[in-house]
């Protein structure tokens, strides 16, 4: 099953790009508005899959990289409790080439039980069309108050797994003793971190993907701290140093500064 199509060495680095839905154009700027300028950091910084929403996948998607189609998503214009519902089918996100689906949970939400059921039937869609599953799950809304302890983590990590998600995109919880916990949590899902805004420094980071690793992770699948840096190619390939040859933080930290 799955997610096999992703991994090198066990282990991915995923370029994500859904914020203009999430966040809206606030994020980008000249160039990375553009999602041309996107797909080709994922070609040239070697990424092991990207993710775009259909509507940028229908247009800019090369077919160089493994696609993976985010099929829910939400704006932040509404302050609520957070939902985010289906907007693209598994078959229609097939026929854009892609090799996964996404989904995001907000556990903790008034409206959990409406993702996890929604998810459910797009999980086994997936099944049958021998693509692979990636749950973003983000404890979110009135009953969360930290969403990453690591507790909160571990059981987003498990909430994956037990969906049927053959990898989860988790926050990190600050260190790797207590992101290993999730880790164990995913059980045979694959773990990857999510990213977040733009950390105040390279090493900060870069030091939370190293952590990642350290702790069991597979890997990452993040957006801003790649694409809002000055150089995204340097910063791709320090993540490929950490993630997929296992390099120290002070190597990753002189090919993004060198
Ligand atoms: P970043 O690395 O830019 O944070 O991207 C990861 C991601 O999960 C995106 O796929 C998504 O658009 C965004 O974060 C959601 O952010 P949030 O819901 O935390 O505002």
């Amino acid at each position: 099953m799955g997610f096999d199509k992703f991994l090198e060495k066990d282990r991915a680095i995923i370029l994500a790009y859904d914020q203009g839905l999430e966040h809206g154009p606030t994020d980008f700027n000249q160039k990375n508005i553009d999602p041309s300028f996107i797909m080709e950091i994922a070609e040239k910084g070697h990424f092991n899959g990207i993710v775009f929403q259909k509507g940028l996948a229908e247009h800019y998607y090369n077919g160089r990289v493994p696609l993976i189609v985010k099929v829910n998503g939400k704006t932040n214009i509404f302050k609520g409790d957070p939902i985010a519902r289906q907007n693209c089918s598994v078959e229609y996100a097939v026929s854009l080439g892609a090799k996964a689906v996404g989904y995001t949970i907000y556990p903790g939400s008034m409206h959990e039980s409406l993702m996890i059921q929604e998810f459910g039937k797009i999980q086994e869609e997936a099944r049958k069309n021998d693509l692979a599953v990636v749950v973003w799950i983000y404890p979110r809304g009135e009953s969360v108050k930290d969403d990453t302890t690591k507790e909160v983590v571990a059981y987003a990590a498990r909430i994956g797994h037990e969906l049927g998600a053959d990898a989860v995109k988790i926050k990190y919880s600050g260190d790797p003793a207590s992101f290993s916990w999730a880790v164990k949590a995913a059980g045979k899902s694959k773990v990857l971190m999510s990213g977040g805004p733009k950390a105040p420094t390279e090493e900060i980071f870069l030091q939370h993907v190293k952590g990642v690793i350290d702790a069991g992770g597979n890997g990452v699948a993040v957006g801003r701290n790649v694409w809002q840096h000055d150089q995204p190619l340097k910063m791709a390939g320090a993540l490929r140093a950490l993630v997929i040859e296992g390099k120290s933080l002070e190597e990753a930290l002189k090919i993004v500064k060198g």
